[in-house]
Formats: C-alpha cells, structure tokens, sequence
C-alpha cells in the first residue's frame, strides 16, 4: 500500500504532457567515426538536429557492458547504501527528485564529476571494503568516452572548416584539466503495475524535457527505449535505442560558440517500459573560468554574437536556479 501512495504522490506533481504530437521514428543520422564523410555530415546533424548517432567509436563493447553490470549492481543496493554516495547537490544519488527546484521523474541516478579523483573517493564511500571493481569501471569507461568526444569535437571542428590550431578550438576545452565534465549513470525503474489505474491517461515521464548546458553529451543505453528528441517543428521523435553506439547531444555552450549554428537539442525519456532503461551520459564541460562565446575562427565578417558573453561558471549558476523545461539560453539572448 505504501508504495502505491507514493507512487500516487509522484503523479499528482507530474506535469501532464503532450503526446499527441509524439510519433514515427525518423531515421537518426548515423556517423561512422571513420568515413571521410564523417566531418560533413556531423555539421548538418547539428545544424539540423543537434543530434545524431555515433557508429565505429572505438569504445571496446567490455567497457561498456562492464560499467552496466556495476550500474544493475549499485542500484540494487539497499537504499540506505545508495545514499551513502550523499546527495546529488552537487554530486551523489538522487531519487526521483532532480535539480533543486522541485522538478522530479521516474528514476533514480548517480550524478558524478567525471574526474577520477572524484570517483575513487566516492566509490569509497558507497563500498569502503570493495572500491575498486565499481571504479575502474567508471574511470576505464570515462576515459574511453571522453577521448571518442574528442574526437568527434575534432571533426566537427573540421567540419566548420577549422584549421591548424583552430582544430582544437572546441577540443581543448574538454582535455583540460580544469574542465568541469560530468558523468551520470540513470536507472528507469518499470512502469509500475498500479500506474494505468490511478495516473487517468498521463505519460509516466523520466526525465523532463530539457536542454544540456554543457558543450557535448554522449548517451549510451541499455535496448530499453523511452528517449525522445524535440525536432524543428516542435514534435517529438522516439529514438531507436541501440546498446552497440553511442548518441551525441549539442549542449547550450556549443550552440553560442558556433554563434546558433548548432542547435541544442531539447529531449526527455517517458518512462513507459515494463523493463528497466539503464543510461549512462558523459557530459562535455570546459573550465569553469571558460569564457562562453562565438569562436572567433568561425565567424563571417561583420557577423555579431547573438549572445551577451558569459563564463561556464555563470551560465552554470544560472541553469542551477532554473527549472529542467526552462529556455536557459533565453537570459542572455542579446536583443
Ligand atoms: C541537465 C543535464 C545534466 O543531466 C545536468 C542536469 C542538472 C541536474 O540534474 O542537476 C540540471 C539540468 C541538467 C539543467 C537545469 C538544472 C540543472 C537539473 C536542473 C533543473 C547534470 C546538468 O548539468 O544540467
């Protein structure tokens, strides 16, 4: 009975929200990393999209089902044990509830700075006797994807005709050592039993529609579905899932560094499964000292910035005083 109260309660601070316009699945630009085609098509996918499917990534499939075994692990931990990884303000595990502004959904998660410092002192704290199997799949797993972001930040860079140095313009930001990268491992628990009787025709939503604020995402998930982007028109598109490949997601900072030619892209995952959905996302940031702005090699001539300019560290207060389904970049739209 008392799960079916909370349950109840969780809906009745749900939001309704539209499905009628949700449908076919379009096709997902696909990009193998490896084909000289790769640089062009990735600048129309985020032109077009902000979204799109990497193939040929170069990240071993053991390092992938490594860290999702540990992550089936970690959750089935007794609640008591999850939360000894702290509250996820600003790193740890939350449970339904996300950001700090009262926006919740049908998951549980583990939100981490991607620095492996980090993850061994808090690998630390969720099993003192045994770190070392949870962390070395984090950490192995992390570095993978981080250097496959590179790379793809690298060819996007090509893709705008970037040259010499400017190769590195977006790159860079990522490989420094200050840079303020996240990790995320997100558990959708199944839809449950009692749902269709008590939530009257409402979607159960995992996660809120939203945009990144960093530069780049890269999402990788178990075959369970539920994730859906925002297209020009403003529908939405389920996407196929596929544990094999990764999906790369513009963040706000990307779009303002190629002054809007690259469009963040709004997505949410529905949390209708009667399997679990297990994701794991790293999240591109640059220091935060970074200013924010156009990158000057891309600009035309007499071209402005359509934003005001702002450090990492500013666009992030910001964001963190804002709700999950705000238009963040709004604020500093200049007009
Ligand atoms: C969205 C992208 C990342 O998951 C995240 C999220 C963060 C959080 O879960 O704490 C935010 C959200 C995300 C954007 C607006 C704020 C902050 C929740 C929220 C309501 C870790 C991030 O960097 O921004």
């Amino acid at each position: 009975v008392s799960s079916h109260l909370a349950l109840d309660q969780f809906i009745k601070t749900c939001k309704p929200i539209n499905t009628n316009n949700t449908l076919f699945p379009i096709v997902i630009p696909t990009i193998d990393l490896n084909s000289p085609n790769a640089k062009s098509m990735i600048v129309k996918a985020c032109t077009e999209l902000g979204f799109f499917k990497v193939v040929n990534h170069g990240v071993p499939t053991h390092m992938m089902t490594q860290l999702e075994d540990e992550a089936r692990s970690f959750f089935s931990l007794p609640q008591a044990l999850k939360e000894s990884a702290g509250s996820p303000n600003p790193f740890g595990y939350g449970n339904k509830k996300i950001g700090r502004n009262g926006d919740v959904g049908w998951l549980e998660y583990l939100l981490l700075s991607a620095s492996p410092e980090f993850i061994a002192q808090i690998c630390l704290s969720i099993s003192p006797d045994n770190p070392d199997v949870f962390r070395c799949a984090l950490v192995n797993y992390i570095a993978k994807v981080k250097k496959m972001a590179v790379q793809v930040l690298e060819t996007m860079a090509e893709g705008l005709n970037l040259k010499g140095e400017d190769r590195n313009a977006l790159s860079k930001l990522i490989k420094d050592d200050e840079s303020d990268s996240y990790f995320r491992l997100n558990h959708y628990p199944p839809k449950p039993e009692a749902f269709e009787a008590i939530s009257s025709g409402r979607n159960l939503v995992g996660f809120g529609e939203h945009t990144d604020p960093q530069i780049i995402s890269v999402l990788r998930s178990n075959n369970i579905g539920g994730l859906q982007i925002s297209v020009n028109d403003g529908s939405w598109v389920s996407v196929p899932p596929d544990d094999n490949s990764f999906f790369i997601l513009v963040g706000d900072s990307l779009q303002v560094m190629t002054n809007g030619r690259f469009k963040s892209v709004k997505h949410r995952v529905l949390a209708d499964n009667k399997k679990s959905r297990l994701s794991m996302i790293f999240f591109g940031g640059p220091p935060l000292r970074q200013k924010i702005a156009p990158l000057p090699c891309i600009m035309q001539q007499g071209e402005e910035s359509l934003y005001e300019e702002f450090t990492w560290c500013e666009y992030k207060k910001s964001a963190y005083k804002s709700r999950l389904s705000d238009n963040r970049l709004l604020r500093f739209v200049k007009r």
